[in-house]
């Protein structure tokens, strides 16, 4: 399997041993401006472009990781046992068995989302990052950042965004052996830069992303368009983030958004997130900045939107969107590496 050998190259002669009785990491979400959107390698999880996101400081996830008295794993999730039998649970123990191989050693992993469960916007991306520093904690390794990033691609494409705070790029790579598709945090800060989360719907998503990119790439017909787009967005947003150029961005992410979802719409059989509300918010936001109130919007494989604005905006925003959760992923309190 080439996932193995490709683990084993990774981790240098290092042994899955347990060297720590428990160990906790936390990873940050993260939100792309510029979407990853299909993958040219299904078994390692590589992506057909690069793309940036934001990390989003102190909502993400927590996780304590130990060795389980059962001789069967045990996946607790907000605080609830979850069914071995789930798919969540299932994705989670076949990315364990990659690193214990067939030696019977079975864990309790503990994780603790701070974004509420109920929002939907909970993402497996911060769920794999802190698993795999986890893991990393917990066998001693002393991993580099580098490649903690390219292991945890192997759980969720987006995971390997999640081990730094603030923009973070990850490479597409070209390499088949996927060893130069990873991801790394940009200098710049921008702390007037801020997100607003807004809840239009908390149900399980109709398509998980994994198989919606699927049917995307192989059916939708301008799907060949999406790589040139994203290069040429990724120019921007990088040049928009270098300067402090906010229109710049906020007009390319949002842009990047509505394409990859355009995409999608086009795909056979037809994938649409967004319901009725999620377009009212969008008009929302379009008439806002009509009246002069600079704000964008991003949206990923769900119905939720994820404003973009300045700290100048916030008090305006919040009062036309009072359930807005607001992060600041500059704040003074987070620390970037
Ligand atoms: C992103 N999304 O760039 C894009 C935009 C959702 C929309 O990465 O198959 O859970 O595990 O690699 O990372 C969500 O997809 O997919 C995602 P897999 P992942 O954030």
């Amino acid at each position: 399997m080439k996932k193995n050998d490709y683990i084993q190259n990774l981790l240098e002669g290092r042994k899955f041993s347990i060297e720590n009785a428990v160990v906790s990491a936390y990873a940050p979400s993260n939100i792309a401006l510029c979407k990853y959107w299909g993958k040219r390698d299904i078994e390692l999880n590589l992506p057909m472009t690069s793309s940036l996101s934001v990390s989003l400081a102190e909502m993400g996830t927590t996780t304590v990781l130990k060795v389980n008295d059962e001789q069967q794993d045990t996946i607790i999730y907000n605080g609830q046992q979850l069914d071995v039998s789930s798919e969540f649970t299932k994705r989670v123990i076949q990315f364990l068995d990659l690193f214990r191989q067939q030696q019977e050693i079975y864990f309790e992993m503990n994780t603790q989302n701070t974004l509420p469960q109920s929002a939907g916007f909970a993402s497996s991306a911060s769920g794999y990052a802190a698993l795999m520093q986890a893991i990393d904690l917990l066998c001693d390794w002393h991993l580099s950042d580098k490649q903690l990033s390219l292991l945890a691609r192997l759980g969720s494409g987006s995971a390997s965004r999640s081990l730094w705070h603030g923009f973070v790029e990850w490479h597409q790579g070209v390499r088949d052996d996927g060893m130069d598709s990873y991801a790394e945090p940009l200098d710049d800060t921008w702390p007037e830069f801020c997100m607003g989360l807004i809840l239009v719907c908390d149900q399980q998503k109709p398509i998980s992303s994994r198989k919606a990119m699927q049917v995307t790439q192989a059916t939708s017909p301008d799907y060949k368009t999406w790589p040139k787009q994203v290069a040429c967005d990724l120019k921007k947003i990088k040049k928009a983030i270098t300067f402090k150029d906010f229109t710049l961005l906020g007009e390319t992410a949002e842009q990047n958004a509505t394409t990859m979802h355009a995409l999608m719409r086009d795909a056979k059989p037809a994938i649409i997130y967004s319901i009725p509300e999620t377009l009212k918010m969008m008009d929302k936001v379009w008439e806002l900045r009509k009246k002069g109130v600079e704000v964008y919007f991003t949206q990923d494989a769900g119905p939720n939107l994820k404003l973009i604005f300045r700290k100048q905006s916030l008090e305006k925003l919040q009062n036309i969107f009072p359930g807005m959760m607001v992060v600041e992923p500059f704040s003074e309190f987070i620390t970037h590496e």
